[in-house]
């Protein structure tokens, strides 16, 4: 997989004879400021779900169990990402078309997100996202 868009962090997994942990600290261990939490579980298979992008939120997805895949889009280049480990994470950017599709039936997906909800950061239409970005 060639990966120009994605940009991917690994989490250093604090195992022991327990089992695991990670732990990620606001704007150390990621590169953004956490205001929200929130995790998809129980998808349907076959489902796809995002197709947005953000005018300025910025998140970072992780598959904290299970797998998934995560489609990058800048208007010119699509990058597909799978997500497999609890131990690795994807920026999801400002300004990136996405969707998550391939849910395991285990799968939940963390995104930490660096502002509170708001509808109207989204671009939920191809075309009109590619008229922001000027293509
Ligand atoms: C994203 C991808 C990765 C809220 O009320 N508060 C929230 O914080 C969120 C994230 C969603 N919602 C509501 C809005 C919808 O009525 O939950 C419902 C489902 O949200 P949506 O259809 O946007 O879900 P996805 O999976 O398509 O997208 C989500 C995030 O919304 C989005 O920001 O980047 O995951």
């Amino acid at each position: 997989m060639r990966l120009n868009l994605a940009k991917l962090f690994d989490f250093k997994s604090l195992g022991d004879p327990r089992g695991n942990l990670v732990a990620l600290e606001s704007e150390l261990d990621i590169p953004i400021a956490i205001k929200r939490v929130y995790y998809i579980f129980g998808t349907i298979s076959g489902v796809a779900r995002g197709f947005h992008a953000h005018k300025k939120l910025q998140q970072i997805a992780i598959c904290v169990s299970g797998s998934c895949t995560v489609l990058l889009d800048d208007g010119v280049i699509k990058e597909e990402v799978n997500l497999a480990s609890p131990e690795q994470g994807v920026l999801i950017d400002r300004m990136i078309w996405h969707e998550m599709y391939d849910f395991s039936e285990d799968c939940v997906l963390l995104v930490l997100a660096d502002e509170y909800y708001d509808e109207a950061d989204y671009i939920r239409d191809y075309e009109s996202f590619r008229e922001v970005i000027k293509l």
